[in-house]
């Protein structure tokens, strides 16, 4: 049995007209793709109809595969302006759901500040690196031997104490300065030696409002061929006046189990005389300590509570308060 042309073009328009229909309803990009997979798919109309030219007359085929394709362009035309209609609706009524009011008060965020304890040291920092000093840094869990014996503190010191030094379970202890850190340093490196070392220290004592058993170093040291005392006052002076600007200095006689000789530096502060280091040549058993030859290299060192620099330059009379975290102190600096 054959098939007029008449009857495949017929169930072609029909498709056309269908799909063309179906498309205008669509509301939703979901419904669309439905549509698409209908009517434009593998197993749609189209490839149905086509099935049925091999019952037409040959002369008739080449009419009514043009024509398939025809329909088939036709609804993938109206399928993609429909495409663009719904997006552009999409976006229209998203952009009137998620308008954006500029006329709202904003939503308030404090902002972060460096606490005054870091803030000082990034200062005195920068001082030494600015001299050619660079910075180290070590553990603040410490053997006997780096915070005391290599610093030639001698057995009995009333540092090593159980009163005053934080001894842990296994007998290492919690670093009282970060002077460790510079026998840690000079055994590792040659002269010369320029470092300046800022860290967390720990003794044990009663806190008070100029104590407390957490406290901030900051030591410098300066080995080298010919370093004196003079050495030492020159570059005390110059940090000085970088910190506290053009103010008194002066030095008293001191001394440290790790300084020969030892000296206290005071400058005048607001018409008074503040300590505000001890500094000494660094002792010869220190440097034989570390493998340097005391013969040829000397060398200058100094250290300072980072609190109480703090303290003296922001005028705080209780230290304490550098750890209680109350913004409202904190948010002054
Ligand atoms: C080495 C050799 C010498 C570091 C020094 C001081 C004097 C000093 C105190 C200041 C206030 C500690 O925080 S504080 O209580 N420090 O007076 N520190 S000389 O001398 C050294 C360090 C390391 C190898």
């Amino acid at each position: 049995m054959t098939v007029q042309p008449t009857e495949l073009e017929a169930q072609l328009q029909a498709i056309r007209l269908e799909a063309q229909q179906a498309l205008t309803k669509a509301d939703s990009l979901d419904q669309l793709e439905q549509l698409r997979v209908k009517y434009l798919g593998k197993k749609g109309p189209i490839p149905q109809v086509l099935g049925g030219m091999g019952k037409l007359d040959p002369g008739d085929r080449p009419r009514i595969g043009a024509m398939a394709n025809d329909v088939k362009e036709a609804i993938q035309t109206d399928l993609e302006r429909r495409r663009t209609a719904l997006q552009a609706a999409q976006l229209q009524a998203q952009l009137e759901t998620e308008t954006l009011d500029v006329t709202m008060p904003g939503v308030y965020r404090s902002q972060g500040r460096v606490h005054p304890l870091n803030s000082i040291m990034d200062r005195v920092i920068d001082i030494f690196v600015g001299l050619g000093y660079t910075v180290a840094e070590g553990p603040e869990m410490e053997t006997d031997y780096y915070n005391f014996e290599a610093l030639n503190f001698l057995a009995d010191h009333p540092a090593r104490d159980m009163q005053d030094t934080l001894y842990l379970p296994d007998g290492n202890i919690l670093r009282t300065h970060t002077s460790s850190v510079q026998i840690r340093y000079m055994e590792a490196n040659e002269p010369p030696v320029r470092i300046v070392m800022p860290g967390r220290c720990y003794r044990r004592d009663t806190v008070d409002a100029t104590h407390t058993a957490v406290f901030h170093q900051l030591e410098f040291l300066a080995i080298d061929e010919g370093l004196t005392f003079t050495d030492l006052k020159g570059t005390i002076r110059m940090f000085i006046e970088q910190l506290f600007g053009d103010v008194p200095v002066r030095m008293r006689p001191s001394y440290f189990p790790f300084t020969e000789p030892s000296a206290e530096v005071d400058c005048q502060w607001r018409g008074r005389w503040l300590e505000v280091m001890g500094c000494g040549m660094v002792d010869p058993n220190v440097l034989k300590a570390v493998g340097y030859d005391p013969e040829v290299y000397t060398g200058f060192a100094a250290g300072m509570g980072v609190e109480r620099l703090a303290a003296i330059l922001y005028q705080i009379d209780d230290i304490r308060r550098f750890y209680t975290s109350d913004l409202r102190f904190l948010e002054q600096f």
